[in-house]
């Protein structure tokens, strides 16, 4: 196990972000306004990342649901892709949340990488399955992650790596520019437009992608509570976001800032022109909603 408080002041000490390369990539925006770097291909140097997290001994958790007619259709292509490219080099557990824990697929797993399973039940409407998310995800950070991990991502499952999704991604607390909209006037966000919800934004910083979302387990923490409150509020409400837990996302991410944005190579769609794409890291997977949203 891992001792807390020296790693936090040695996190501290030697901020690896430092040697970014902004100037590599003029033709992409690569520092917000509050100046968090945005990770492209080209400004950083994997070595030094990986070396450096091997050295402060970082281990990653991830959190990924695999419920329902998901779990056959999508989870095998996630896990032996996240082999490949995810994080290669440091130790990883995926936290799979299933309700058909039988029916994992084997996979085998790199040094240091493990699997753990963890059985939920079956929420009736999908909507909720994606939104009670953040409850499980904030429960599995008391109860095992911030005792024993240091960083967590959250990941949809509907994605394959492609490419190298490594240590340069991680970061105090992470977010994830959605594809769809990176090059879009804010106009066109998908912000929640209803009053009545707690998601309900006039304005924000950049609209974020919930199928990825990390930091240090404390941030990730704060993140997964304060999204769920605000989702079990508007239940009592009777409102429900637009885009669930995304719109409550998207309204954390605005009042709490992320310190690392992740340019759209980390959750790229393959049918989008990628003219500032060099390298598509991570990629949605095709969507069979007619067979599996009923
Ligand atoms: C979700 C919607 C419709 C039908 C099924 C499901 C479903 C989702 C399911 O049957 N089983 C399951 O395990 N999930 C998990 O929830 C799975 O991990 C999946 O990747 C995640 C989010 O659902 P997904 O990927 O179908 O939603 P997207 O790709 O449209 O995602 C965006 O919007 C969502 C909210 O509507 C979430 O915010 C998601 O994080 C976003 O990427
Ligand atoms: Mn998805």
């Amino acid at each position: 196990k891992r001792i807390e408080t020296t790693n936090e002041e040695v996190r501290k000490l030697i901020n690896i972000d430092v040697t970014l390369n902004y100037a590599a990539r003029p033709d992409v925006r690569t520092k917000t306004p509050w100046d968090a770097p945005i990770i492209w291909e080209g400004m950083f140097d994997k070595h030094i990342y990986d070396q450096m997290h091997i050295h402060l001994k970082t281990n990653v958790a991830v959190t990924v649901f695999a419920v329902g007619g998901y779990l056959n259709v999508y989870l095998k292509t996630f896990l032996t892709s996240a082999e490949k490219y995810f994080m290669v080099g440091l130790p990883v557990t995926y936290f799979i949340f299933s309700d058909l824990p039988d029916q994992i697929p084997y996979i085998e797993l790199g040094p240091q990488r493990e699997i753990k399973i963890i059985k939920v039940e079956r929420h009736s409407r999908w909507q909720d399955v994606s939104m009670m998310r953040m409850q499980t995800i904030s429960t599995l950070i008391d109860s095992e992650i911030r005792h024993n991990f240091r960083y967590i991502f959250c990941l949809d499952v509907d994605q394959e790596f492609k490419g190298r999704f490594g240590s340069e991604a991680l970061g105090e607390s992470v977010a994830m520019f959605h594809a769809q909209f990176y090059r879009a006037p804010k106009s066109r966000y998908n912000y929640e437009k209803n009053p009545k919800s707690k998601a309900f934004m006039k304005t924000g910083d950049f609209y974020y992608h919930a199928a990825v979302f990390g930091g240090t387990w404390e941030n990730v923490k704060n993140l997964t509570d304060t999204c769920f409150e605000n989702i079990v509020a508007d239940k009592v409400n009777n409102v429900e976001a637009v885009w669930h837990d995304e719109s409550h996302l998207n309204k954390y991410f605005y009042l709490h800032k992320p310190t690392k944005l992740l340019s759209p190579e980390y959750c790229w769609n393959e049918k989008f022109p990628g003219k500032d794409i060099r390298i598509a890291r991570l990629v949605w997977s095709p969507k069979y909603h007619t067979s599996l949203r009923t």
